[in-house]
């Protein structure tokens, strides 16, 4: 998992300080030596490790944080803060032209990701936007390359345009760009070639083909695995081609940290998006704050939402909103829920953006059994229409009776409908905006580190997402009475 030993440390940190109640300067300087440490030791670059640290313990004495209310928990979002402010803030969108196409230009080494991202990013736009890309094969000496852009463009029904691989790379991106104007593509892509090691022959056909595309974004795909080293490539390409952006993919794997954290910092330009998978569909807007969330074992529970929110259309979430806010949730609407959550794809990923079961030691082994899906169906689908619309008519006989038809022992199924009830009341009381009683449902350690990280991270979610909800709720029960 990414950034699992640098969010370890840093939660550890942490906790040590908030164990102490009254902070004095010592238990600072003790908390940021090992902070800097677990910066460090993610491969952070020095210099930001050094200006971050700086950073916070200048904050941390300026606003008298030690004499104040809970020192601890204002550091910690002081650290939270800092971190965000390292990664750019707030998210930058892609640059878009006036005039169509907007041209995009990819960089980067060999193997960074940049067409595997090229067709991420072709698809995201087609569906986001309906964008019709054209994607053109720059790639001449990798073998195979102009293959892989076309299998991708297969995959994600775009056009590709290329050459074969005795034509100038120069020359195919001229053509490919005409073409683009004659079909009035809307998008284009670049896919350039790449090498192990930055070198002058590469750089200079790349700033040939940005003479030649004028592109309005030249994304630096960076592989996060890479580390501190990521940071000198970024510097290598951005003083030749000046890039307007960055994509940092594999941050599915387990990177320690250093790259997200250093290459906003070190170059000045925005992480525009981040790669967290092979699939297609696995590329996301990088948010700074989420990812500091992310980082200090927080979850990433705005990702989570989008996701799901993607899965459900609009008129089925509203009334899934309604029926959690009149506590009318049943066993049907459970169903429902785990279709879409079956839809959203890897359970276990899904698990992990929530906040404190990511990093929770108790998930560390966390695998969700397909079976267990099976069995907990099994169960509904044992029960009659009238027991799955009035989960509180679920009497000792009629439980024994699910049990013996869904083939489940019997304090599975009790287990089930326990569950069941506890998460019906959970998600009431969430939508009422009320986190009193989360904590014990929520990985049970309610009063330490992690439960108030849990409702820091709910709360600002909450926040985010009231205004809209009540709109749309008010909108809905509107048609409803209609
Ligand atoms: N796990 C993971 N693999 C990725 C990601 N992005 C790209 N890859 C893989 O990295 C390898 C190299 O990707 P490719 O697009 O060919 O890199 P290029 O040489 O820069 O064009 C391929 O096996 C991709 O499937 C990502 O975000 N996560
Ligand atoms: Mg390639």
């Amino acid at each position: 998992m990414a950034f699992e030993g640098l969010t370890e440390r840093l939660q550890k940190a942490m906790t040590n300080l908030r164990r102490k109640g009254k902070v004095s300067e010592s238990d600072l300087r003790q908390t940021m030596r090992e902070i800097r440490l677990a910066l460090l030791e993610a491969d952070v670059n020095f210099t930001v490790v050094k200006d971050f640290v700086k950073t916070v313990r200048e904050r941390a004495l300026g606003a008298k944080v030690l004499e104040g209310l809970n020192p601890a928990q204002q550091i910690v979002k002081i650290v939270n803060e800092e971190l965000t402010k390292t990664m750019g803030e707030t998210a930058v969108p892609l640059n878009k032209s006036p005039k169509i196409p907007t041209v995009i230009m990819m960089a980067g080494l060999q193997g960074a990701g940049k067409t595997t991202t090229v067709g991420k990013l072709a698809l995201k736009l087609k569906n986001e936007q309906k964008a019709r890309p054209l994607m053109i094969a720059a790639d001449v000496y990798r073998p195979a390359a102009i293959e892989q852009l076309q299998q991708v463009g297969q995959q994600i029904d775009v056009p590709v345009f290329e050459l074969g691989t005795d034509v100038d790379p120069v020359e195919i991106v001229r053509q490919g760009m005409q073409q683009a104007q004659e079909n009035h593509n809307d998008y284009v892509f670049i896919d350039t070639a790449g090498r192990l090691q930055i070198d002058e022959q590469l750089m200079n056909e790349l700033a040939n083909i940005k003479d030649v595309a004028h592109p309005d974004e030249i994304l630096l795909v960076i592989d996060a695995m890479t580390g501190q080293n990521a940071v000198n490539t970024a510097e290598g390409f951005d003083t030749k081609l000046d890039v307007t952006g960055v994509i940092l993919t594999k941050l599915d794997g387990d990177t320690r940290g250093g790259a997200a954290l250093s290459i906003r910092a070190v170059t000045g330009k925005p992480i525009k998006f981040i790669g967290q998978g092979e699939k297609m569909t696995d590329l996301d807007v990088f948010h700074p704050d989420r990812m500091a969330d992310r980082i200090l074992g927080m979850g990433d529970m705005m990702t989570l939402i989008e996701k799901a929110q993607k899965q459900f259309d609009e008129k089925q979430a509203e009334e899934m909103n309604l029926k959690i806010q009149e506590n009318t949730f049943d066993f049907n609407d459970f169903i429902d829920q785990l279709d879409q959550v079956d839809k959203m794809g890897n359970m276990e990923d899904i698990m992990k953006m929530i906040p404190g079961v990511a990093n929770n030691p108790a998930m560390k082994n966390f695998t969700m059994d397909p079976k267990d899906i099976a069995h907990v169906r099994a169960i509904v689908y044992s029960m009659t229409k009238q027991e799955k619309a009035d989960p509180d008519i679920l009497n000792p006989s009629r439980r024994r009776r699910i049990a013996a038809g869904s083939g489940r022992p019997i304090h599975e199924v009790n287990r089930m409908i326990k569950q069941f009830n506890q998460t019906k009341k959970m998600m009431n009381q969430m939508s009422k905006g009320n986190f009193a009683g989360m904590e014990g449902l929520m990985g049970g350690n309610g009063g330490g580190f992690g439960g108030k990280m849990q409702q820091m991270a709910m709360k600002r979610m909450v926040r985010q997402t009231k205004k809209k909800k009540k709109k749309k709720l008010a909108k809905a029960l509107r048609r409803r009475k209609r």
